[in-house]
Parts: C-alpha cells; structure tokens; sequence
C-alpha cells in the first residue's frame, strides 16, 4: 500500500483548517499512519524543497513554511500519492477547480494550505524527512474491506 507526505502549511494552521483538510483525507478513504505538529526550520525547508532552493521565488517560499506551526501526516491508501494531488488540485488556488482542496479553499499561488508528494519516490524521502520510522504506525483498519476491493490493493 502507498504511502504519500501531506503537510497542513502554516496558511492552514492559522486559518484552522486543519480539521477540515484532516476530514477530505479521512472520508476519501486513505488511513493515517503518522501525524504531528512542528515548525518547519530554514535548513529543513530546505531539504523538503531541494528542487526550489535555486528558484527566484525560493526566499518567499522559506519565509511562508517557517512562518508559524505545519502539521504533518503520513497517509495510506492505494495510489495515494496521486490520489492525494488529485485532491489537492493545482499549485494555484486560482486555477484550482472547484471541489479540489486548493480550489476550494484558497485564491494563492504560494498559500495553497496543503504539500503533498508528487511521486511514490518523493513520499519515500518526504516521509523520512519529517518521520522517525517509530513515528509511523502500521495497524490493520477494520474498515479495509469497504475501501476497496482486494484487487485494488496493491
Ligand atoms: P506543488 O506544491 O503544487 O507541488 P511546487 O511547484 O512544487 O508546487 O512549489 C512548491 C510550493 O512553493 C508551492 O506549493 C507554493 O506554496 C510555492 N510556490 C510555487 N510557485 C511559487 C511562486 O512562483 N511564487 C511563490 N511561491 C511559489
Ligand atoms: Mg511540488
């Protein structure tokens, strides 16, 4: 079963969303497997977004993840790095079509409420990022069975 990287940013946090995002991910069905509130710091914002440290708008980007609090999760579920951005919508909540997170929560490019991996290979090192392998927590939800079929489950 795929594991994705979801971070609620500080946009979310302020704006107290987060059990509202928290909800989405819940009733679409994936399984959370680690959760947790910290402060994003300079140098691990800059491990997170390793592709963006060279971008002009890289400086701004910093400056709005070390804002204030992030909650990060771990979520579970098949295909759920896709199915996460999916759900997510495009970066640009003006672009962002209804019915997405981002579209329906959000008019910003950069305060776009929510992270999510954007491959199973970018999970794999997101996830190690921000969790201690202790942190996640793998158990059998009795609800597995009414998710999806057995041969969905990959
Ligand atoms: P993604 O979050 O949809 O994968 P990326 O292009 O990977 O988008 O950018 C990472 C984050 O950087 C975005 O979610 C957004 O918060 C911020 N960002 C992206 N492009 C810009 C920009 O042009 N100006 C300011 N912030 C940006
Ligand atoms: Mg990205």
């Amino acid at each position: 079963m795929e594991r994705t990287l979801i971070l609620f940013k500080p946009d979310a946090v302020q704006r107290r969303l987060c059990g509202t995002l928290l909800s989405r991910l819940e009733t679409k069905g994936l399984k959370i497997v680690g959760l947790k509130m910290l402060r994003v710091t300079k140098e691990l914002s800059a491990k997170h977004y390793a592709e963006h440290v060279t971008k002009s708008f890289y400086p701004l980007l910093e400056a709005f993840i070390t804002s204030g609090p992030v909650v990060a999760l771990v979520a579970e579920g098949p295909n759920a790095v896709a199915v996460v951005r999916t759900m997510m919508g495009p970066t640009n909540g003006q672009q962002a079509a209804p019915g997405t997170i981002r579209g329906d929560f959000g008019v910003s490019r950069q305060m776009n409420l929510m992270h999510g991996s954007d491959s199973p290979e970018a999970a794999q090192k997101e996830i190690a990022v921000y969790f201690q392998p202790n942190e996640l927590v793998s158990y059998e939800s009795s609800l597995k069975d009414w998710v999806c079929a057995a041969d969905e489950v990959k």
